[in-house]
């Protein structure tokens, strides 16, 4: 197997980027958006062809969730398939042309490690609170969209605990700072989680719909169609919300109401037979899919602007 169809350790993943930009100086930067609660370094890789005045830009984070191993899996595949193929491939190419993409490997590096080293199942960060011997807060809880509403806890002993305030969290600080900066230029915000084949879209932390939810609805649709006749396997899609569960103060929802109105979370492979724990033989199947859908997406958006 080659080096995308393997899982790698956060060491590798931090090798894997300086070598990534090292052999691609004219067409990736890795920048440094801030640190974990262990200060480990968070690195965004920016991939951008050339250098036309005001492109666009796109956003796709992985590995928020400690366990969803494909998703950071993911990340480095979306790096190597778009460094691979621009020029040779007319959807990627139409793609880069338009826009610079922002790629964060493993927004959760702590958790990761914790997964490799002491608990495979490990979700939240790994930080410690006051007058609780539990550690971690849930990431994906812990931005400021109906914070620690129904559907979040704020019991630090529960996987889905949401922090002691909105961007408690440093991870989710230096990827909230980042989008604030950049928001007028980002008009695509995606997150990559595992596992139960989902496009979902904003809104997760209420039952009410977006302003432009039959545009986003469109879209997934498209996405999961392709996905059904390129790769025979169904991916449910809507909104958050309405399709798996109200979950309050995720990156979702809260870049969307930044005003990124292109926002996106996919859940990838698989259905539950393997969950969390996909082997490697499965990755180019799972990566492949959502490359497909993150295209769609993307083609379309550059369509209407
Ligand atoms: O609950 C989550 O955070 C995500 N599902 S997971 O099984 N990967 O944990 C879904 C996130 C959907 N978006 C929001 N809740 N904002
Ligand atoms: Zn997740």
């Amino acid at each position: 197997s080659t080096y995308y169809e393997r899982y790698h350790s956060l060491e590798d993943i931090y090798f894997w980027i300086n070598r990534t930009q090292q052999d691609n100086p004219d067409k990736v930067k890795a920048i440094l958006i801030g640190s974990s609660y262990e200060k480990r370094p968070l690195y965004v890789l920016k991939l951008s062809v050339n250098n036309r005045p005001n492109k666009k830009a796109m956003w796709i984070d992985c590995g928020i969730h400690a366990r969803e191993w494909i998703s950071p899996a993911f990340c480095l595949w979306f790096v190597h398939y778009s460094l691979s193929f621009y020029k040779s491939n007319q959807d990627i190419t139409n793609i880069l042309d338009n826009m610079d993409v922002y790629v964060l490997p493993v927004l959760n590096p702590d958790g990761y490690h914790y997964t490799w080293t002491t608990n495979r199942m490990w979700r939240k960060n790994r930080s410690i609170s006051r007058n609780t011997k539990c550690i971690g807060v849930d990431l994906n809880r812990n931005f400021d969209a109906n914070w620690c509403t129904e559907g979040a806890s704020d019991e630090p002993c529960t996987e889905i605990y949401c922090g002691a305030f909105p961007e408690s969290e440093s991870e989710t600080q230096a990827v909230a700072n980042f989008l604030r900066i950049h928001k007028d230029i980002i008009q695509i915000y995606l997150s990559i989680h595992s596992y139960s084949q989902m496009l979902l879209f904003p809104y997760s932390c209420t039952l009410e719909e977006a302003e432009n939810h039959s545009e986003l609805f469109e879209m997934v649709q498209e996405a999961a169609q392709k996905i059904k006749r390129h790769y025979r396997n169904s991916y449910r899609y809507g909104s958050g919300a309405k399709t798996i569960y109200l979950a309050p103060g995720g990156s979702d929802d809260w870049a969307y109401n930044l005003g990124i109105k292109y926002s996106f979370t996919f859940e990838l492979q698989d259905r539950g037979r393997y969950g969390f724990l996909l082997p490697p033989s499965h990755i180019s199947r799972a990566c492949n899919e959502a490359l497909l859908a993150v295209k769609t997406i993307a083609l379309k958006v550059n369509e209407k602007t």
